[in-house]
């Protein structure tokens, strides 16, 4: 049983302060992995206060690419400093969870597909460990870098390590309907396409809208739900919305 799970950066990170860990957070994410009994786990985290703030400042989106090394380098080292706090904090509460930086072995061609070799990451789990990705920036055909977001990396890994469950820990307690209430499933885009803000966002790295179409693509059930959720997400519970 493959689980992904994204930890995202509002949960871990204080958005509104550039490169601060909401220490506190982490913890309590890290605690719940390391209590849980999941057999084969990948996680991944978002950028939060760290990858966004210097997206941000040298201009570079998932499509608008830079090809100078020193902006790049400095969205891909603040994103390595965010790691380290996780890998950190995973591995006190007793992970075995070592990094993978989506940098060095994701690429992108000129039309914006992604590919993320998994050998090393499926090596890494048979050795028992938990590979830890993150948002990151990669190298497109034409564009120098752009960004990689860990939501797509969520689903890239879905896809090649055929996962069985997809967790992602966000800020909210699931997708919201037009009454903010969470809405419990959602099997189809068109029935939740009002409540999400219309059929034509289909950016798999922007608002919930694209994130719920990403997900219904890959066929992996994924959950979304906050971070008070997590323990029971992890016991092979549905908390907040299940996507299937
Ligand atoms: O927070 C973006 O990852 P996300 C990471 O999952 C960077 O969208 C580098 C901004």
């Amino acid at each position: 049983m493959t689980t992904i799970l994204k930890l995202g950066g509002s949960v871990i990170t204080e958005k509104d302060v550039p490169e601060t860990v909401d220490s506190e957070a982490l913890a309590a994410a890290a605690g719940a992995i390391g209590t849980a009994d999941v057999e084969d786990l990948v996680v991944v985290h978002g950028g939060g206060s760290f990858g966004h703030h210097h997206a941000e400042a040298h201009a570079v989106t998932a499509t608008q690419g830079s090809q100078d090394a020193t902006g790049i380098y400095a969205i891909h080292d603040a994103m390595g400093r965010l790691d380290d706090h996780v890998i950190e904090a995973l591995q006190g509460a007793g992970v075995p969870a070592v990094p993978v930086h989506p940098f060095s072995v994701a690429s992108r061609n000129a039309d914006g597909e992604t590919t993320l070799p998994t050998d090393t990451i499926e090596r890494l789990r048979a050795e028992g460990f938990v590979p830890v990705l993150f948002g990151d920036v990669v190298v497109q055909a034409g564009a120098g870098a752009t960004i990689l977001s860990g939501d797509e990396i969520v689903v890239l890994l879905a896809r090649s390590l055929a996962a069985d469950r997809i967790g992602l820990c966000s800020g909210v307690p699931g997708v919201l309907d037009e009454s903010g209430a969470v809405i419990d499933r959602i099997a189809d885009f068109s029935a939740v396409a009002g409540a999400l803000g219309g059929s034509e966002a289909t950016d798999v790295t922007g608002g919930m809208a694209g994130k719920v179409r990403a997900l219904l693509d890959v066929g992996t059930p994924a959950s979304i739900f906050g971070p008070g959720d997590l323990s029971a997400f992890l016991a092979g519970e549905n908390p907040g919305t299940l996507i299937e």
